[in-house]
């Protein structure tokens, strides 16, 4: 049987649309000799040390306390540590780069030998490149390279970046939640930071993007994001989540911040279904095992990890 020309076209779209959601193809990201690669969802555990991040500030104040979690995630089967020292949650108070690096500094510096790459969760640049001469593998911006010298940081350093999308600043990002169309906007804006992380000298193969969830967004708005992440693999680059614990669960299902582990393994397991590559959480050894089922429904043929 054969197809007329406007079938074929259908067949060539959805052969397209199914690879460029298909997550597992994505390219590795290299980061010094080792690369990221995305055959399987990557966990990124979150490592808090601030007074006063919404879900867990003030628990790993001490460098002892934050080295205990780092560890503990590692044994739980992170493939990432992002280490944060300033609180962006909606409303925060900023703080001075040099408090942020002395909350940083210390406890970096006892984790980096790990066989886990870490990542330094700020949007500061004087803070990236300290983290970075401390051996932090990644930077994770959630500012979207919005400061020209962040971009130049991450050039000069070679590593990967997270490159998030917001607007405004956590304390009037929530004023700022009209868009024209949710997904075309943030498609848009994440197009216009990846061009300006190149025209910057960062490799288009060290981007990683991150819509953003909870910031300038509303809890049907996360919603959609994760729904139609699909739209945003068209971007080409590897795409991150990070959901867990956020407000927009609490809205839905109830409960304070730590009441959200149910909530928060949904959402992951949804934004890997619908195509992403990493999940940044709080709770590592459940959010490991609820992905370990979703890939091996998603990609039977695929190795078990
Ligand atoms: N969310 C938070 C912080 N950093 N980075 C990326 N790339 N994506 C995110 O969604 C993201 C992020 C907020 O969560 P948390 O670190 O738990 O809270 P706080 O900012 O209060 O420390």
């Amino acid at each position: 049987m054969s197809l007329s020309a406007e079938q074929s076209r259908h067949v060539s779209e959805i052969t397209d649309a199914i690879r460029n959601t298909n997550a597992e193809h994505t390219p590795p990201v290299p980061y010094g000799r080792r690369e990221l690669r995305f055959e399987r969802p990557l966990v990124m555990g979150i490592l808090n040390v601030t007074p006063d991040s919404f879900s867990d500030g003030g628990e790993c104040l001490t460098k002892e306390a934050a080295v205990r979690k780092f560890q503990e995630m590692v044994s739980e089967g992170a493939d990432i540590i992002d280490i944060g020292a300033e609180s962006t949650r909606p409303g925060a108070v900023p703080i001075s780069e040099d408090e942020e690096l002395s909350r940083l500094l210390p406890v970096l510096r006892e984790v980096v030998s790990s066989k886990v790459p870490v990542s330094v969760d700020t949007r500061h640049a004087s803070v990236a490149e300290e983290a970075v001469r401390a051996g932090a593998s990644i930077v994770n911006d959630i500012s979207g390279l919005r400061d020209p010298e962040m971009t130049e940081v991450v050039a000069r350093s070679g590593c990967p970046v997270v490159a998030m999308h917001m607007r405004g600043d956590p304390q009037n990002m929530q004023s700022l939640t009209v868009y024209e169309d949710l997904l075309g906007d943030i498609h848009t804006e994440l197009a216009r930071i990846l061009q300006r992380a190149e025209a910057g000298g960062i490799q288009r193969e060290k981007v990683i993007l991150d819509p953003g969830i909870g910031f300038a967004k509303t809890t049907e708005q996360n919603l959609e994001i994760i729904r139609r992440l699909g739209e945003l693999r068209s971007l080409g680059r590897p795409l991150l989540i990070g959901a867990s614990r956020k407000r927009f669960i609490g809205e839905i299902s109830g409960g304070g911040p730590k009441e959200r582990l149910a909530g928060s393994i949904a959402a992951a397991v949804m934004a890997v279904t619908n195509g992403a590559n990493i999940v940044r959480v709080h709770d590592v050894a459940p959010t490991v095992q609820a992905l370990k089922v979703a890939h091996a429904v998603i990609s039977p043929t695929a190795r078990p990890y």
